[in-house]
């Protein structure tokens, strides 16, 4: 592992990012602080402020030198109560990894804590320890809630670039240039950084290890995802040198980096005659003939594949906390719907609008940044408001169409509240005249499955006889789970919508059913594999039997009650095998 040469050699708890393990009456002190702060206290608060992390970044990435120019970023950390270590080690990081020239302003956003120490003990610390005044606090002056926070920071601002970072994250080495070196490339990009797990318990920094994109669920909750296979398309077609902060001026730092190497620069063509300059824009490298002659060879596959772990990867959504635009551009796409309360929606919101009214998102390989993801909220939720329910109302009813039906599928209990005026945003989507959610759904996210098109059948799965509907007993739908049985709910439940897909899977939104295809067997919803025989299945409304297709079983109810399992049992005329879904589209 290398890290920053300025930060070699020290030595404390927490260094190079390795985990503080407490024992004894520390460890007992520190589990009772837990529930309330949601991380290990403790433990952070015993890590030096300016303390080294590991460079997890792909090799291919430390041979990137950005352009001399870049726009200047103003780097806006919104927190409310959040505690002092995490929060310096924050601005510490920002201000240690980023070059002076590029870094224009840190802006503190608080959020109207009520701490004591985030008071004056802090104006005191920001003064004395950056007394050029790069770090600046900004206090709102009532509880505003993370979104309308970011905007008031955002406000406070004046460099070229917005970055927007949680008030518990480290920044690693070379974290800015790929960021900024995008924008001033396409001043359109919405950008995030790749998110570096800072382990809630011991602080160690760990990399995410593997690249994904954001998707969503129908619910409105964000969801990590693999990069699609028509995104690594797109990447890997890309033409060498092109769409990526890559400016390959590898001359002095690759030298440094290893004397052995012998370096060219590219050749560019300085015309005889008239003297013009123009570029050479074929990125060739050098061969020879037999005869001995020098020639221009295209650059070898081995050599083109290293882009894939720099390239800017396109994402449909954010997870919502870490992410750079530029500044005017963010105010023209209209920032954030200030309507939104306290937490939650805004991630969705932003990622949907920024790709409906012309810009791109992207996620930025190159520049990493750990994050602490907590267990639970360390603040209060004023009124005690499902504030992600209302938030996620107002961006469905603003952002996503005919589509918000497949939100209120899942929340159905939101029918009916109210989610205040939306006018003003509606006037935002007429005047950038916007994409509809449909073109987002075709053109940015085609593989996202819609429960009810392009299937043969959807909603309750129900065994008439028993009234038992099949149902997720509400698993987590990212674990592997046996599906099971509950009451019908008559359409009020979301853990019973089932798609009977036109490729034959028995689904859920990313899951599918499979099963051994043994007498006995029980349905086992995991990631959908269009490639597995096992999660075929078949049914048509005049037999009302559900085949496994492989085995040629039955799903039966085989006498269950609430809270168990069908399973697979040799066909036979039974009441047990007879199942009929709530909507048949063909
Ligand atoms: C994730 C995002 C978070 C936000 C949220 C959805 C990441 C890593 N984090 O949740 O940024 O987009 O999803 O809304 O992507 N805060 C305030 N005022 C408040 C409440 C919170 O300033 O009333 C601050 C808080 O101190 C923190 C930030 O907002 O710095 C985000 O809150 P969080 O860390 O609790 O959110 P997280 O990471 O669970
Ligand atoms: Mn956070």
């Amino acid at each position: 592992m290398e890290y920053q040469s300025s930060e070699a050699g020290r030595s404390g708890p927490g260094e190079r990012g390795e985990p503080v393990v407490l024992l004894g009456e520390e460890k007992a002190k520190a589990e009772v602080l837990m529930p309330k702060e949601a991380f290990n206290r403790l433990a952070s608060d015993k890590i030096s402020l300016e303390r080294s992390v590991p460079d997890v970044r792909d090799q291919a990435c430390k041979h990137i030198v950005y352009p001399r120019q870049l726009p200047t970023a103003s780097v806006v950390i919104i927190f409310h109560n959040e505690a002092w270590s995490p929060l310096l080690r924050t601005a510490h990081s920002v201000v240690n990894r980023s070059p002076p020239q590029y870094l224009h302003e840190v802006i503190l956003l608080d959020d109207f804590s009520d701490k004591d120490f985030l008071g004056e003990d802090l104006r005191k610390y920001v003064e004395s320890t950056w007394p050029d005044g790069v770090v600046k606090i900004v206090r709102t002056t009532e509880r505003s809630g993370l979104i309308r926070a970011r905007i008031a920071g955002a406000k406070a601002a004046t460099g070229d670039v917005l970055i927007f970072l949680d008030s518990h994250c480290e920044v690693g080495p070379g974290w800015i240039e790929p960021l900024l070196g995008r924008i001033k490339e396409d001043r359109t990009t919405v950008l995030c950084p790749e998110i570096d797990l800072i382990d809630k318990d011991t602080l160690q920094y760990g990399g995410t290890g593997s690249f994904s994109v954001g998707g969503f669920w129908w619910s409105l909750h964000f969801s990590w995802r693999p990069i699609p296979e028509h995104e690594q398309k797109r990447r890997a077609a890309l033409p060498n040198g092109s769409v990526s902060p890559i400016r390959v001026e590898p001359v002095l730092t690759r030298i440094q980096e290893d004397r052995s190497a012998v370096v060219c620069p590219i050749v560019d063509y300085i015309d005889a005659n008239t003297l013009q300059y123009s570029l050479n824009g074929g990125y060739q490298v050098g061969g020879f003939s037999w005869s001995m002659h020098f020639t221009w060879e295209n650059v070898p596959e081995r050599d083109k594949a290293k882009r894939k772990y720099t390239d800017p990867v396109r994402s449909p959504t954010m997870a919502g906390g870490l992410f750079a635009a530029d500044r005017k551009y963010f105010f023209e796409i209209g920032a954030y719907d200030p309507g939104m309360d306290v937490w939650g929606g805004e991630n969705l919101e932003i990622s949907f609008r920024t790709w409906m009214c012309g810009g791109k998102l992207e996620f930025i390989p190159c520049s990493r940044v750990g994050h602490i993801f907590r267990s639970s909220h360390p603040y209060t939720f004023p009124g005690n408001k499902d504030t992600h329910g209302i938030n996620s109302m107002r961006l469905a009813e603003v952002w996503m169409d005919e589509y918000k039906r497949l939100f209120y599928t899942h929340r159905r209990d939101l029918l009916g509240q109210d989610f205040g005026d939306i006018s003003e945003r509606l006037e935002l989507r007429k005047r950038l005249n916007c994409h509809s959610f449909k073109w987002f759904l075709d053109n940015v996210y085609p593989e996202k499955f819609m429960p009810d098109e392009n299937v043969h059948a959807w909603g309750m799965v129900r065994n008439p006889s028993s009234n038992l509907c099949m149902d997720t007993l509400q698993k987590d739908e990212k674990m592997v789970f046996d599906m099971g049985l509950y009451s019908c709910q008559n359409g009020a439940s979301a853990n019973q919508v089932l798609s009977l897909s036109y490729k034959d899977e028995l689904r859920r939104e990313e899951g599918c059913l499979d099963s051994g295809g043994k007498d006995g067997d029980k349905l086992t919803l995991r990631q959908c594999n269009q490639a597995k025989a096992t999660m075929k299945w078949k049914h048509d409304k005049k037999k009302n039997k559900i085949i496994h297709e492989q085995s040629g079983l039955c799903v039966d109810v085989n006498g269950e009650k609430n809270d168990g399992h069908p399973m697979l049992k040799p066909c036979k005329d039974t009441d047990s095998q007879i199942w009929t879904f709530e909507h048949y589209l063909d």
